[in-house]
């Protein structure tokens, strides 16, 4: 098994949901986490809670990126683990979709996961170690109506982290997919914690487990790919 204290641990869209509760997570296993969001006030309340560092960046964004990478590095002197999980999404028809809506998704989900991987490889690489995570969807591999912009957007970032495994895997760096069903948050401007959305969702604790399940793999091991479902979700 691999011990997460200590560990140095950037995990993006922690201001709320997925990433808040996977930030609280590994925090409460040691690990030192850098939590990145815009959203300056959530993060402020998260690290009274983590003791971590949060920082205030846009993924989408590869100055806001690297800045991500270099403070971390400048804080701990060292980068172990990085959680791709920012993300965003909106569902239309196709001829209703804006293409500003369509960039939006895009930037954020695809290019997002593209900027923080590129701007954290080159030192996973030197230290021979260091472990991905991208947070994708059960849309990375199947379609539905009214989802064009974001199972798109979750394909292709699922294939970016796909390609990169491959790129990574002979410099001993891992990277493992989660691949959730409904989850109980705050995404595409809803409001998590209804009675309704209790039966039917995975709470975000629960993807937060898995991260701590493939993180936690034996140094010999990498969990290439993990998809979790509702009990009551068809797909
Ligand atoms: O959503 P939400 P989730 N730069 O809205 C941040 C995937 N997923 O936790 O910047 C930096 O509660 C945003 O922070 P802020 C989904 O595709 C979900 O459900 O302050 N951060 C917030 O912290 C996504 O990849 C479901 O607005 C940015 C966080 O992202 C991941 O789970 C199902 C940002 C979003 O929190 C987390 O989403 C599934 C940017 N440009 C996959 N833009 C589901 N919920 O059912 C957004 O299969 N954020």
């Amino acid at each position: 098994m691999t011990d997460l204290t200590n560990q140095v641990a950037i995990v993006s869209g922690a201001s709320r949901g997925i990433g808040r509760a996977t930030a609280l997570l590994l925090a409460m296993q040691g690990a030192k986490v850098v939590a990145v969001a815009r959203s300056e006030a959530e993060l402020d309340e998260l690290t009274q809670k983590t003791q971590g560092l949060s920082i205030v960046a846009d993924v989408a964004d590869e100055t806001d990126a690297q800045h991500v990478v270099a403070e971390t590095l400048r804080r701990y002197g060292r980068l172990d683990i990085v959680v791709c999980n920012a993300g965003v999404g909106s569902f239309n028809e196709l001829e209703h979709f804006s293409s500003a809506e369509w960039d939006r998704i895009f930037d954020t989900n695809v290019k997002g996961t593209f900027l923080l991987c590129k701007a954290a490889v080159p030192h996973l690489k030197a230290q021979r170690k260091g472990h991905i995570v991208g947070i994708a969807s059960d849309v990375s591999k199947r379609t539905f109506a009214n989802g064009t912009a974001y199972g798109a957007s979750k394909y292709a970032q699922d294939a970016v982290l796909a390609s990169l495994r491959k790129e990574v895997r002979p410099h001993g760096i891992k990277v493992s997919v989660i691949y959730p069903g409904f989850v109980d948050t705050y995404f595409n401007d809803t409001k998590p914690g209804s009675a309704e959305t209790e039966k039917t969702h995975l709470r975000p604790s629960d993807i937060a487990q898995a991260v701590r399940y493939v993180l936690e793999a034996p140094p010999h091991v990498v969990v290439d790919e993990l998809m979790l479902h509702p009990l009551t979700q068809e797909w």
